[in-house]
């Protein structure tokens, strides 16, 4: 009886890697070979709901489901169906085998299981084409490579079709490759001449770094120094890492990979073995690898401590081929190992798989997998550019490892001030930033500035920019082996139009929408960068693990990520919380409410869009280039994402919220709704407002069926930000930076009480205003109003004490920097609601101020206040035996002028008969204060206040 097939949606050879191409198939004929397919299964349940949850609830349902070994009967393969297909295919004319074996343990070289929702089968020319019902080829493409391909669609005989078969993977790297778009015409776009990009061109005066120094130098990892050191014997037990390794694992062309890895990390200062395991049934072969190189060095020398498990995929035994895929897949699925952490540079056999097939598919539910599997995951953006050295005219990403579920890592190049001064394209800004010019100083804090450049500091962090090494002579991109197109010299980055724009992103404000003629919307990559070379390098051991040289790449930057990832999981577990496991949207919130948690990278570009054929050369091949790319700029960017790591303020930040959704989700929160539904106070409660403008306006704050309105002058260039008062709550920031920006006055504040449920809107001039991260921050006691004119922030004047595990009598660290002349004192006392009353007394009553005394909470510096540590200097101290919730308010007492401010307006001083607002807030649990009677000179930055409720707990590894 003939077989009846049914085909497959989106499944021509051109949906498997040339999406957008519409090229001709390639030509040739039936062949003989052996081949391991992947057929992957729909999951019993939909995890939309579950991984949409925000993350404390999500580790809360993860938590359960695991608790009651009920994770996988409901996220993993219907196990009926999956039974169904062995038995189905088992029934086939030409019986099939496949890598499943009932009741025994997982296929370790192909991952098997009803839980992996993957079944593994062996394909030659006869059952390829009685499963597909279309023969695999093998020919041409237009260019001469050769490539399998297959016509028509791929279809299923219908015994199995209906057995909830949605994807398919296959293990033959290098062998189905993508086809082309007939070039055309397309380009050639005006370049400028030289450098395509700044700050990758300082040559002999680039640096190179053991990865660790790296991290502690220029990107303030917290666990650097005894926290780092194995031989201090207080370091922190950071966790396993999964280095995905296909077919290479730790085989070395000659002598002992531990014995190697080891050598060098005694070059590093690691008197400790490192304990590697490799995951490798299906074998592994003894090539030198770059790749592995990078991922090695950069994790051993970052995180000594880490256990590393390299994964080998399917190897090289029998018809393995060793596909990316299958060693992502062998570390998802790890339950020996359970790595927290998993790092791959390594792309899958296709990027750019049509929407809709089942290659995506198989792709896109491998990242859930390691979603529910509380995995993050680190994956390289890639170093192509924006072009991704697909010639096609357009702007291309790796769409198979753009999953929402992962954490895409871009690359920068970071110069010091030695490299800076060596590197023309950045003569200019070295320039000015010499010459004290505030515009490019306060563009270089933003990028994670903490000393005012100098020459007399060669290696301080200067400026960090795109990581594109292109370089155009005349017609020729390159010097003929490097720095061209396809050379592998710059960051990817751009938009994944396949899927929606993630939640995350979208709460973000993000429209991530690709530069070329499509202009597509979808999810932007990458979220995160770090140095991948240009100005500065990793120095790692060599390609066959000897010695030591200079590397880089996002191959690099991702381990980097992955290092830092692992130490933030080490000290979540310090202080009483899960691993991050998939944790993109507080990386997200993170940005939000601590955007010094971040470097802002805002100069260089990837572009590098081209088309083959045409007058330019590039890497020996004649193209055309067709300009489309992406920009770095203030904010989010399609080339460096949010950005490269504050690793202690990102860790404190990511405790804050962790501890925030997992102890506190029902504490209310500022407002209610979203800019659709429209926004309601959450409680009673006093509330600023902020203006930020350019220009001076008119503000209006509707609250509920009453409105109040008042002017603002303009905001001063240089105001301060939430950015640039966090930074400055670093120990170690110069005081220079922060003199170097006093005295720039903000816009008008006001404070007003709003009741719970009353509707609030706020207008600045004629415009109305949308909150647009307001989902984001609100939870943390503030939201922006924005308009095209500026914004208005709303915020509490009051922090609440979300503190580590719910606990109660805990330490809050109070970090101090202040930017005013005057003797200054502070008091931080407890109230009993969000408006201030203390004994049904409020802020300004008579006697309030006498209470006000008995509800000082005891400094641990003693006392019950604290002095300001002086002009332009830090301090830090803390408030004893916080409890969960308390209400924390403050108030400052100038003890030059004898002044006692408040930090609700209503007990302060009147001016033309409004109080005057002392209080100012920057984002996550921080405000400034105006220490001038009357208001002076409006800069709020008098006395910067940081209260953080998480940090002392456990070892107070971020305190
Ligand atoms: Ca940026
Ligand atoms: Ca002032
Ligand atoms: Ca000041």
């Amino acid at each position: 009886m003939p077989i009846s097939y049914t085909p497959i949606a989106n499944s021509t050879y051109l949906d498997f890697d040339s999406y957008l191409s519409g090229a001709p198939l390639p030509t040739g004929a039936a062949f003989n070979f052996t081949m391991n397919v992947a057929l992957v299964f729909d999951r019993a349940h939909d995890p939309t709901d579950l991984l949409s949850a925000d993350w404390g609830a999500r580790q809360q349902e993860l938590a359960a489901l695991n608790a009651s070994n009920t994770l996988w009967s409901t996220y993993g393969a219907k196990p009926a169906d999956y039974n169904a297909a062995v038995s189905a295919l088992a029934a086939l004319p030409t019986a099939i085998a496949t890598f499943y074996t009932p009741g025994a343990p997982a296929n370790q070289q192909y991952v098997s299981t009803p839980e992996s929702r993957t079944l593994w089968v062996s394909l030659n020319q006869d059952t390829w084409t009685e499963l597909f019902g279309t023969a695999l080829l093998k020919g041409q493409d237009q260019s001469g490579s050769e490539t399998y391909f297959w016509n028509n669609s791929l279809s299923l005989p219908s015994t199995l079709a209906n057995l909830g078969i949605k994807g398919l993977w296959f293990d033959a790297t290098g062998k189905l490759g993508d086809v082309l778009l007939n070039p055309g015409s397309g380009g050639p776009a005006a370049l400028p001449q030289g450098a395509q990009s700044i700050g990758n061109s300082a040559g002999a005066a680039a640096q190179t770094a053991f990865p660790s120094d790296i991290a502690a130098a220029y990107y303030n990892f917290p666990l650097t120094g005894a926290l780092w050191n194995p031989a201090s014997g207080i370091a922190a037990p950071t966790g396993t890492i999964g280095l995905v390794e296909p077919g290479i694992g730790t085989a070395v062309p000659a002598g002992s990979f531990q014995t190697l890895i080891d050598a060098y990390r005694a070059a590093v200062g690691i008197n400790t073995s490192a304990v590697v395991t490799d995951v490798a049934a299906g074998g592994q072969s003894a090539p030198s690898s770059g790749e592995r190189s990078l991922d090695v060095g950069v994790v051993t020398s970052t995180n000594p401590q880490s256990p590393l498990v390299l994964y080998a995929g399917s190897g090289v035994d029998g018809a393995a081929n060793g596909e990316p895929f299958t060693a992502y897949q062998s570390a998802f699925w790890d339950t020996v190992n359970n790595p927290e952490v998993v790092t791959s540079s390594f792309k899958f056999l296709a990027s750019q798989p049509a929407p809709g097939s089942p290659f995506l598919f198989a792709a896109q539910q491998l990242f859930v997998d390691a979603a529910l599997r509380n995995i993050t995951v680190l994956s390289s953006v890639g170093d192509g550019g924006s072009g991704y050295e697909v010639g096609n005219g357009l702007t291309n990403i790796s769409i198979t490892r753009a999953s929402p579920y992962g954490l895409v890592v871009g690359g920068t190049s970071l110069s010091t001030v030695d490299a800076a001064q060596n590197d023309a394209s950045l003569a200019t800004i070295v320039a000015a930033a010499m010459a004290g010019d505030q515009a490019t100083i306060w563009q270089l804090i933003e990028g994670g500035l903490t000393v005012m450049p100098s020459s007399e500091n060669q290696a301080q962090a200067f400026v960090e920019t795109v990581w594109n090494r292109y370089m155009l002579h005349g017609t020729t991109l390159g010097n003929g082996t490097s720095q061209g197109y396809l050379s592998s010299e710059a960051g990817s980055g751009g938009v994944d139009f396949t899927q929606h724009v993630p939640s995350y992103q979208r709460d973000f404000g993000l429209t991530p929408t690709t530069s070329d003629p499509h202009a597509l919307v979808g999810r932007g990559v990458p979220d995160v960068a770090a140095p991948a070379g240009g100005n500065m390098f990793y120095n790692v051991p060599l390609f066959d693990m000897t010695g030591l040289g200079p590397d880089g790449g996002t191959s690099a930057a991702t381990p980097f990520w992955a290092a830092l990832v692992s130490q933030i999981d080490a000290i979540f577990h310090d202080q009483g919380l899960p691993q991050l496991g998939y944790a993109n949207d507080l990386f997200y919130i993170a940005a939000s409410i601590a955007p010094a948690a971040f470097h802002d990278v805002t100069l260089g570009n990837n572009i590098s869009s081209f088309v083959l054929g045409g007058t330019f050369l590039s890497d020996g091949d004649q193209i055309s280039p067709t300009g489309y790319g992406y920009l770095a700029g203030p904010g989010y960017d399609l080339v460096t994402g949010l950005g490269s790591p504050n690793g202690v303020l990102l860790a404190r930040a990511l405790s804050a919220i962790g501890h925030s959704q997992m102890f506190f989700p029902n504490s209310p929160d500022m407002l209610k709704g979203d800019d659709h539904a429209g926004w309601t106070s959450g409680a009673d409660q006093s509330l600023l407002f902020q203006t930020m403008s350019d220009a001076a306006t008119q503000v209006g704050i509707h609250l509920g069926p009453d409105a109040f309105g008042f002017f603002s002058g303009a905001s001063n260039s240089f105001a301060w930000t939430s950015q640039m008062a966090q930074a400055a709550l670093q120990s170690d920031f110069d005081p220079a930076l922060v003199t170097l920006f006093d005295k720039q006055s903000q816009g008008t504040v006001a404070q007003s009480l709003v009741h719970a449920g009353e509707s609030l809107s706020v207008s600045l001039g004629s415009s109305s205003t949308q909150a647009i991260q307001g989902t984001l921050s609100n939870p943390f006691g503030f939201a922006d109003f924005l308009s095209g004119d500026g914004a208005v922030r709303v915020a509490r004047p009051v922090a609440v004490a979300e503190t580590a595990d719910g606990g109660s009598n805990e330490t809050a660290i109070v970090r101090l920097r202040q930017d005013g002349t005057d003797n200054l004192s502070i008091t931080f006392y407890r109230v009993d609601d969000l408006s201030g009353t203390i004994n049904g007394l409020h802020p300004g009553d008579a006697g309030y101020q006498a209470t006000l005394q008995g509800r000082a909470y005891q400094m641990t510096t003693g006392g019950t206040s604290i002095s300001g540590p002086g002009y332009g200097n830090y301090e830090q101290s803390g408030l004893s035996h916080v409890n969960a919730g308390d209400f924390v308010a403050m108030q400052l007492t100038d003890t030059t002028h004898g002044a006692v401010y408040s930090g609700f307006a209503q007990a302060n001083e009147t001016v033309n008969g409004q109080h005057v607002g002392h209080l100012w807030n920057y984002g996550l649990n921080t405000w400034g204060w105006e220490d001038t009677y009357g208001g002076g000179d409006h800069d709020y930055n008098d006395l910067i206040v940081g209260l953080d409720f998480t940090s002392a707990s456990g070892h107070g590894w971020l305190a």
